[in-house]
């Protein structure tokens, strides 16, 4: 048993921008927000506040002979460096990029001093900037297909940091929850561990295994 304290992630406000170096990138695109650029607003010429560095699409695919889709961030592992902006293409609908952060419920899987950032629901044809200040792994999910097994790990400069640690062990303690069900099979497969990232810069979810992104969850049934 280890003491509540232990147990308690920090609530204190936190001065997330005094905490961080602040890059010509991240005074455009808001630490805990992004920047979402809508489908309309490309189509009206918008230009984004900042030239992504790299690109993830937000996927759906069927799968054989199970009536739910696979969810995915395509690549699903991606080496960046720090102060590099991501753009998430949203490529179907209906999805979100969350940070497994603790004040969210999450054990900790993005670095100390990393704000708790998410984008809203977006659909197809929306995109979300996002520029990566903190060094070490950064687990991401899209919130409404997480037990689906929608996550991804970004790892922003070396391999280091609580999103390190294998699933289940992050700092946090027993409130907080760690990725679930298919989540957690996904970012354990050997492919997404984070030194395996940086020696292959980025990781197709084609590189995930079968068996990783099986559905663990049951249709409810049997209800009264
Ligand atoms: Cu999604």
């Amino acid at each position: 048993m280890s003491s509540p304290k232990q147990n308690s992630p920090s609530f204190a406000p936190t001065n997330w921008r005094a905490s961080f170096e602040v890059t010509a990138d991240s005074e455009n695109v808001d630490p805990r927000f992004g920047y979402v650029q809508t489908a309309a607003e490309a189509q009206g010429g918008n230009e984004p506040p900042v030239e992504p560095d790299h690109t993830i699409q937000l996927n759906i695919q069927p799968r054989e002979n199970v009536e739910i889709p696979e969810f995915f961030f395509e690549p699903t592992g991606l080496h960046i460096e720090p102060g590099d902006t991501v753009k998430f293409n949203v490529a179907t609908p209906h999805h979100n990029i969350n940070a497994y952060h603790p004040r969210f419920g999450y054990r900790q899987r993005v670095p100390e001093e990393t704000p708790p950032y998410s984008s809203p629901v977006l659909t197809a044809g929306d995109a979300w900037y996002y520029t990566f200040e903190t060094e070490g792994v950064h687990d991401i999910t899209c919130a409404p297909h997480e037990l689906f097994g929608m996550v991804g790990r970004i790892v922003v400069g070396s391999a280091t940091g609580p999103g390190a640690n294998p699933v289940g062990e992050a700092p946090g303690g027993e409130r907080a929850r760690p990725p679930e069900f298919t989540a957690g099979t996904v970012l354990s497969d050997p492919a997404l561990a984070p030194e395996k990232i940086v020696e292959k810069g980025s990781v197709s979810w084609s590189d995930v295994a079968a068996e990783n992104k099986k559905l663990l969850l049951a249709p409810v049934s049997g209800h009264e």
